[in-house]
C-alpha cells in the first residue's frame, strides 16, 4: 500500500478492476480533448490571421455539435456496463454481515460459526504494533477468502454510514434498519485498509476497516473465528 500515490491502489477485484480501465479509458479522452481545445484556443489567441471561410461554416458547426454527442455515448455504455456489474451478485458461497456503529464497526458471519460477530476498533496510537498504520489498524479484522465469492452486506444500528474498501471497489452506505448488499471477489490475498466514508459524529474519522484476505489453505482450516 502506497501513500500520496496519484492512481488508485491495486484492485483487488474484478468490480475494482473495471472501474479501474473505465477511469484509464475516460482519461485518456479527457486528456486528448483537454489538449486538442486547449492548443486550439492558443492558435486562434495568438494568431492574427482569420479565415473568412470559419463564418457561418455550417458543415464543422454540425460536426463539433454531433462528434461530442457521440464522444458522450461512447463513454456512457462502458460507465452503465460497470454500474450495473456492481450490483451483480452472483452466486455467492457465504455472507458476511457488516454493521456500523458510532464508531466502530461489527462483523457477522451467520453461516460459518454461531455467535460469530465481533467489533473491530481502531487501535490507538500507543498499541501499533511494528509496521502497523495509524489510524487505520483495527483490533480485529474482517475476514475474507481468496477467489471466494461473498456477499457482503451492510446496515447501521445508529445513523448513517458508509463501509468503504477502495482496493474491493465497494463503497456502502450503511443505513439504519436497511441491509444494503455488495459481492466481493477477492483476487489475492493479503490485508487491505479503508475507511468510513459518510460523516457519522465526532469520532467519524476513528472507524477504519481493516479487510484480511485469506488464502484457500487458511480457508481450509478455517474453524473458529
Ligand atoms: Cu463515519
Amino acid at each position: 500500500m502506497f501513500f500520496k500515490s496519484l492512481m488508485f491502489q491495486d484492485s483487488n477485484s474484478l468490480n475494482m478492476l473495471k472501474l479501474t480501465f473505465y477511469h484509464d479509458k475516460a482519461l485518456v479522452v479527457l486528456v486528448s480533448i483537454s489538449l486538442l481545445v486547449a492548443g486550439g484556443l492558443l492558435l486562434f489567441s495568438l494568431n492574427k490571421y482569420f479565415n473568412v471561410e470559419y463564418m457561418e461554416y455550417q458543415w464543422l458547426e454540425f460536426l463539433w455539435t454531433v462528434l461530442p454527442a457521440f464522444i458522450l455515448l461512447a463513454m456512457a455504455f462502458p460507465s452503465m456496463k460497470a454500474l450495473y456489474y456492481l450490483d451483480e451478485i452472483m452466486k455467492s458461497v457465504f455472507s458476511v454481515k457488516v454493521i456500523a456503529h458510532q464508531w466502530y464497526w461489527s462483523y457477522e458471519y451467520p453461516f460459518i460459526t454461531k455467535n460469530s460477530t465481533y467489533d473491530s476498533f481502531m487501535k490507538q496510537t500507543n498499541d501499533l504494533d511494528k509496521g502497523e498504520f495509524r489510524l487505520l489498524d483495527t483490533t480485529t479484522n474482517m475476514l475474507l477468502f481468496n477467489k471466494v465469492m461473498t456477499q457482503v452486506m451492510v446496515t447501521s444500528s445508529d445513523v448513517l454510514h458508509s463501509w468503504t474498501v477502495p482496493v474491493l471497489g465497494i463503497k456502502m452506505d450503511a443505513m439504519p434498519g436497511r441491509i444494503s448488499q455488495a459481492a466481493c471477489f477477492p483476487l489475492y490475498s493479503g490485508v487491505f485498509y479503508g475507511q468510513c466514508s459518510e460523516i457519522c459524529g465526532v469520532n467519524h474519522s476513528f472507524m477504519p476497516i481493516k479487510v484480511e484476505v485469506l488464502s484457500n489453505s487458511e480457508l481450509m482450516s478455517f474453524k473458529d473465528l
